[in-house]
């Protein structure tokens, strides 16, 4: 099957009860890029791709939508396969992942509602029919993430994801102290994400002084040379999030034993082709990760739905999704929810999700 038109568009996801916070990001409204491949015979498949903003990482809206541009004349009468069009994708831009990534999320669907398959059939098969999601809080004060540490535990949600870092780290550690007040014994699992905030003196300091407090260390640092250094002096365990920018970083960082775990973006990767690569390196050395992206609505949630699907359930860490800071849904009927903390695989094929005709207006462009 090829591909016989591609259709871009941008569209703005305001953020409910603005802003999002994190140690480099403050974020009111983000503005995704989605991609509508059309096949030879007219099946559609829809790819997205949101960057939370311009310093989260490298990238950025316009960058997407530029790249995209780039690409697009190039992939029109290109195969719909995915190892077929990443090569493509890779003869025409250098890097970019993020972008090729919503190409990569569209042929799945493509191909997933062509076939009457769901996209986490073609990704190797499903583990699940519900995958545990975590709720990623802002960087907030200490009595409002344990407040917030409460009812997410009560909504029953299997996991936390406190954000910290770019303020004194005593608060960070006022606030694990007093998150872990509240989860303590309740089987909810922590995670403190600094999102390359703190130094490594401030990592360290905050292992030092939590010794008790079982949480996983997320992207501490700002580089992976900071991460070498901290390694061998911390207590608690380190996942990777925003230094495994490309597979072959994962490699690396999975054969030097620098990390025990991953948080994992799927568009960060290059798409779910890439992402199914990534989780079987995982699986090969037992390392958990999660399946998330770092922002964007139905799109990217059922792509990171499918894909965590798709993960041995021992390994998977959760998806995040951003629903819950985004008002509705692309999809009215089939839209991705979270409900008990937890989001249910959705049934029809491909992606299961297709956006409600009109909802982003005209393509900003069409090959
Ligand atoms: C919590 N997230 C998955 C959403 C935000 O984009 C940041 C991200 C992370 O873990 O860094
Ligand atoms: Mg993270």
């Amino acid at each position: 099957m090829k591909i016989k038109e591609i259709h871009i568009y941008s569209h703005d996801l305001p953020v409910k009860n603005g802003p999002y916070t994190m140690a480099n990001a403050k974020v009111w409204s983000l503005k995704t890029t989605l991609a509508r491949l059309v096949g030879e015979d007219g099946t559609e498949g829809w790819g997205e791709t949101c960057p939370v903003g311009p310093t989260y990482a490298e990238s950025h809206a316009s960058g997407a939508l530029a790249a995209l541009i780039e690409m697009a004349p190039g992939l029109v009468g290109s195969e719909v396969w995915p190892l077929s069009l990443q090569r493509k994708m890779d003869s025409l831009l250098n890097g970019h992942n993020y972008a090729k990534a919503a190409i990569d999320m569209a042929a799945h669907d493509l191909i997933g509602k062509k076939l009457g398959l769901s996209v986490a059939q073609l990704l190797g098969g499903v583990a699940t029919d519900k995958v545990p999601s975590y709720y990623a809080t802002g960087v907030g004060t200490p009595d409002d993430i344990a407040r917030i540490a409460r009812e997410k535990m009560e909504e029953g949600y299997p996991r936390l994801q406190v954000k910290v870092g770019g303020r004194p780290v005593e608060v960070d550690i006022e606030v694990v102290r007093k998150v872990w007040d509240v989860i303590k014994g309740s089987g909810m699992r922590l995670a403190v994400d600094a999102n390359r905030g703190w130094t490594t003196r401030d990592a360290l300091r905050i292992s030092r002084e939590c010794p008790d407090v079982p949480f996983i260390m997320e992207q501490p640092c700002n580089t992976i040379e900071d991460l070498q250094k901290i390694r061998p002096q911390v207590h608690h365990g380190i996942y990777m999030d925003e230094n495994s920018i490309n597979l072959s970083t994962v490699i690396t960082a999975v054969g030097t034993g620098l990390v025990d775990g991953f948080g994992m973006k799927v568009t960060r990767i290059g798409g779910l082709h890439n992402f199914a690569t990534f989780r079987d390196i995982c699986a090969a050395r037992n390392l958990p990760h999660t399946c998330d992206d770092a922002w964007g609505g139905d799109i990217l949630a059922a792509a990171c739905v499918q894909a965590g699907a798709t993960i041995a359930p021992k390994l998977c860490e959760g998806v995040w999704i951003a629903a819950p800071y985004i008002e509705g849904n692309y999809d009215s009927k089939n839209g991705i929810r979270i409900e008990g903390g937890h989001i249910a695989l959705p049934k029809g094929p491909g992606l299961g999700v297709t956006p409600d005709a009109g909802i982003f207006g005209n393509p900003v462009a069409s090959f």
